[in-house]
């Protein structure tokens, strides 16, 4: 009884109490439930909130604002480039990272809190399997990255190194994921090494500033956007866990580019020979509207601008020479310094503004019955990782080549982008490349060789179908003792039997 009137003050002190308008019709256990749900919402926060979402309605349904305006693109001269630089530098560069990765100073962590609603499933997208002949899921491909980058820069250095996996889930994936890896032994990686934690979830908001259930007895919750991770670090004491396995760098990436170079050499070592505290991949855009954030510069100051957020003529402005201006395209491949992150998760977060999303939201309506409404009815609020550029003292941006480092895996197969046909295609390429650069040969089933292409990722497979395990090879390397001169049956999978 006491409870329930704690919560009862708090909402009202929120102007929350119609979360409690069912509560005569609920059982025990119900009631049990909501109030577990409601003590996590603190009274004025909920009402800063309820009310921040409500203005933000307001202010994108009348003259939503841009940013168009005040951005320019990234100076060519704070640009670095995989297919620019000479191949010393990037030589230079890769030792750097492998340095680094040796002296176990290098860690990784995955945003993986989302809810892959465009894709389509239940469950977690990292435990999606896109068809490749292995039946590998995105999890384990990631897994097997890191196994083989520790083994290489252990080799190198003649050191036993790590590099730990710190997972951010939300309520919808963390028991799911933790499940998915205990039942996979955690893809063979030290149960230490792999850290799950969970970001915090925010009620969505009708447009009358009221927060909407879901069920009788429960709020319509959403993970707080990936940049939530900013508190979640605080939340969970993931930055102490980082000082005392004495990590000093973080590569951050999102779950869904089945081409992610994890903790890439090339990268953290091009970071931290420029003296970055805070680094972005970026990729050429596809087309004017794919949907990437573009890297710019906003006032001067260095900040993503999401793709949701620009107007179709920005994003469709040229240069002279015809190419895109605002060309820099976001993969969610980020770098930060141990000291950055604990600034930000410190301080400079709170300062961080809402993203607003004007979504369809489920609901109980007035006579209790579950709604799915046609039109939108409800507002998220989300902060983004990349929000915190505006922090760096030191902001870097490195190109590197789509075909070898990006394919997002975002739609079902209805779709005809960000696919799973689209990401297996993008792989089993690259891999396909990567044999014949070794020196390998294919045949087919009946034993006639199959001619060599060099085709349109993602319009078709490639004409040999050959995987490799990452725990082969991370990034195409080591393939000539594996394959040079070898006749290979298609479809090949090159792992740890075959070698
Ligand atoms: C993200 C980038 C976009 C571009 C694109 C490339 C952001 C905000 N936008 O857009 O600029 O780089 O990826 O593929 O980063 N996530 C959480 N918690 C949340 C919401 C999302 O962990 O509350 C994770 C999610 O699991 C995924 C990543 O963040 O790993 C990106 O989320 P998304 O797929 O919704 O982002 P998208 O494609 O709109």
């Amino acid at each position: 009884m006491e409870r329930e009137l704690e919560i009862r003050r708090r909402l009202r002190e929120a102007g929350q109490e119609q979360l409690l308008r069912f509560w005569d019709e609920l059982g025990s256990g119900e009631r049990d439930s909501l109030l577990g749900e409601l003590e996590l919402l603190d009274a004025r926060e909920l009402r800063e909130h309820c009310g921040r979402a409500q203005e933000a309605y307001e202010r994108e349904s009348g003259a939503p604002q841009r940013l168009d305006h005040r951005m320019r693109p990234v100076p060519p001269e704070f640009l670095g480039s995989v297919r620019r630089s000479r191949p010393e530098e990037l030589r230079a560069w890769e030792e750097e990272g492998y340095r680094q990765i040796s002296q176990n100073k290098v860690a990784v962590l995955l945003l993986a809190g989302g809810q892959g609603t465009r894709l389509g499933v239940t469950y977690p997208k990292g435990m999606y399997s896109v068809g490749l002949p292995s039946g590998k899921t995105l999890y384990q491909i990631q897994a097997e990255r890191i196994l083989r980058l520790q083994q290489l820069a252990g080799e190198k250095y003649s050191t036993r190194c790590t590099v730990p996996w710190y997972i951010m889930t939300s309520e919808f994936t963390l028991s799911p994921t933790l499940k998915f890896f205990e039942d996979h032994n955690f893809f063979g990686i030290d149960r230490p090494d792999v850290v799950l934690f969970e970001q915090r979830m925010l009620p969505a908001v009708g447009f009358d500033g009221l927060a909407i259930l879901e069920r009788k007895d429960k709020v319509a919750m959403a993970p707080d956007g990936n940049g939530g991770l900013y508190r979640a670090l605080a939340d969970n004491h993931i930055l102490e866990d980082m000082e005392a396995r004495g990590i000093s760098y973080i590569h951050v990436y999102c779950v869904d580019n089945i081409l992610v170079k994890m903790a890439d050499p090339v990268f953290v070592g091009f970071c931290v020979t420029k003296g970055a505290d805070c680094g972005a991949k970026v990729v050429e855009k596809s087309y004017p509207l794919e949907p990437v954030g573009v890297v710019c510069q906003v006032d001067g100051i260095y900040q993503v601008v999401e793709y949701s957020e620009i107007s179709q003529d920005t994003a469709e402005k040229r240069d002279a020479d015809g190419s895109l201006t605002y060309n820099a395209g976001n993969i969610c491949n980020h770098f930060f310094t141990l000291d950055f992150l604990k600034n930000v998760a410190g301080t400079s977060e709170q300062q961080l503004g809402y993203h607003v999303a004007i979504k369809k939201v489920p609901y109980v309506d007035e006579e209790g019955n579950l709604a799915k409404p046609v039109r939108a009815n409800g507002i998220k609020m989300e902060k983004f990782v990349f929000d915190v550029f505006q922090f760096a003292k030191n902001f870097v941006a490195f190109e590197v080549v789509r075909e070898e480092e990006f394919s997002p895996l975002k739609n079902a197969d209805t779709a005809d982008k960000d696919t799973p046909t689209t990401a297996r295609r993008a792989l089993l390429w690259q891999h396909y490349r990567w044999a014949l650069k070794a020196g390998a040969k294919f045949t087919n089933a009946s034993g006639r060789a199959i001619a060599e292409k060099s085709g349109v990722p993602e319009a078709e497979d490639p004409s040999a179908v050959c995987e490799i395990s990452p725990l082969i090879s991370y990034f195409g390397e080591g393939l000539d003792l594996h394959l040079n001169n070898k006749v290979l049956s298609s479809p090949f999978i090159l792992d740890a039997q075959r070698v």
